[in-house]
């Protein structure tokens, strides 16, 4: 079915979690929804706020604009706009932003009748985010601890926090997330040289069959995943890649104050060297 047929049927009212049929409308391409104005509010904002922040610091220079969150004397409490204050404010469009995403994503799923693993998906990225500038800092005791938002100010905190535990390579929840990472992009090599390998032959050549595909990996290795094993697979190595990062910042700081070398001393300690 072209596209715009199917739109024509499936551009119908329903599914909708709050607001009824309010904003159950399209522009343009686009689904609007209840969430679809709050999205457009909380991203307005923000982008505004982060604006006038820049207007306050001493350069327009893009890659140095930086909006730095509350000095650590603040505590978790709410700190003078121009001392951190704008920062949270951000941060506040910011999780209203994502989420409100999430939620449009959740609404257009139930429109479409299918399952809500795109959705599912980005919480675990917002997930992550929440968990470097809100969980960590929380647990922490001050919003200090967070990182601002500036395209080279960011690197900073990374490099800054990452040489505070010696060496975050040594940080065991670190070396899992970058190994997803690593397996997460040898998975979709594999896949998109796989499908194009057969779905996309010269020209003249006929189309090749998933059984081709499946036979590839038989022949090559012994084993296929199948069609749609090789994309359950692709959702949990990148899940679990976003996931073990979230893991890897809130235990640093609030469950491990040294460095993280030194974490691996229970290997030393184990009875059996003695
Ligand atoms: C390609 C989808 C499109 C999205 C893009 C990002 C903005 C920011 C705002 C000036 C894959 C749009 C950017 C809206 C402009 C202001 C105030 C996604 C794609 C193109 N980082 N990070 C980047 C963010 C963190 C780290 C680039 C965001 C953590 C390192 C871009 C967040 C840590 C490097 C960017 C965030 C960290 C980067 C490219 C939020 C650990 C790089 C991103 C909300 C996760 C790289 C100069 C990209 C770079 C880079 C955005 C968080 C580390 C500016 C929005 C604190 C080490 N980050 N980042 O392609 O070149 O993502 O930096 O959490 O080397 Mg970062
Ligand atoms: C947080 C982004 C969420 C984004 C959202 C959406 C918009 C809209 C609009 C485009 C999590 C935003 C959308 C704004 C845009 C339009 C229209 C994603 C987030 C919700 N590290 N390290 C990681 C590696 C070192 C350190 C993660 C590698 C050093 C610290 C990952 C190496 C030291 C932290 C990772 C390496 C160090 C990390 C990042 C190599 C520094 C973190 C991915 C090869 C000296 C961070 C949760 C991630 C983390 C993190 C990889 C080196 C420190 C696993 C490969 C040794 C302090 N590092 N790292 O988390 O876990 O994405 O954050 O050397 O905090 Mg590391
Ligand atoms: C995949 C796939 C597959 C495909 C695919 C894809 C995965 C099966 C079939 C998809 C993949 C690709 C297309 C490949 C490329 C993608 C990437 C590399 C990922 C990164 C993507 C980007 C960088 C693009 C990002 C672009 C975005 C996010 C779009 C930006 C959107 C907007 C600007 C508008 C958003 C719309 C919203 C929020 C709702 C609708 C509302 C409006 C349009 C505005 C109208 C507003 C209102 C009605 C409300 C009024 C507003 C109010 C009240 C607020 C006012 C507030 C004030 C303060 C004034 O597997 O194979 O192929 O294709």
């Amino acid at each position: 079915m072209a596209m715009l047929s199917f739109e024509g049927k499936y551009r119908v009212r329903g599914g909708t979690l709050v607001g009824g049929d309010l904003f159950d409308f399209w522009w343009g391409p686009f689904y609007v929804g209840f969430f679809g104005v709050t999205t457009v509010f909380f991203s307005l904002l923000g982008t505004l706020l982060i604006l006038y922040g820049a207007s306050l610091g001493h350069t327009w220079n893009v890659w140095r604009i930086n909006i730095a969150p509350p000095d650590l004397s603040y505590g978790l409490a709410f700190a003078p706009i121009k001392e951190g204050g704008l920062w949270q404010a951000i941060t506040i469009c910011a999780i209203g932003a994502f989420c409100s995403w999430a939620l449009r994503q959740v609404e257009i799923s139930r429109k479409l009748g299918m399952g809500y693993h795109v959705p599912f998906a980005f919480s675990v990225a917002i997930f992550a985010y929440v968990a470097l500038e809100v969980i960590r800092p929380v647990l922490m005791g001050s919003w200090g601890y967070a990182f601002p938002y500036g395209i080279l100010s960011h690197l900073d905190w990374v490099s800054n926090t990452g040489y505070q535990y010696l060496h975050f390579h040594y940080n065991p929840a670190h070396m899992l997330a970058v190994s997803f990472f690593f397996t997460t992009t040898l998975a979709l090599s594999l896949h998109g040289s796989l499908v194009l390998s057969a779905a996309n032959p010269a020209k003249g050549e006929a189309m090749k069959t998933a059984e081709h595909e499946n036979t590839f990996f038989r022949d090559i290795i012994g084993y296929s995943i199948g069609t749609l094993g090789i994309h359950r697979l692709g959702l949990f190595l990148a899940l679990s890649a976003g996931f073990w990062s979230a893991i890897c910042i809130i235990i640093s700081g609030p469950f491990w104050t040294a460095g993280w070398p030194a974490w691996w001393g229970w290997w030393l300690n184990l009875p059996i060297w003695k």
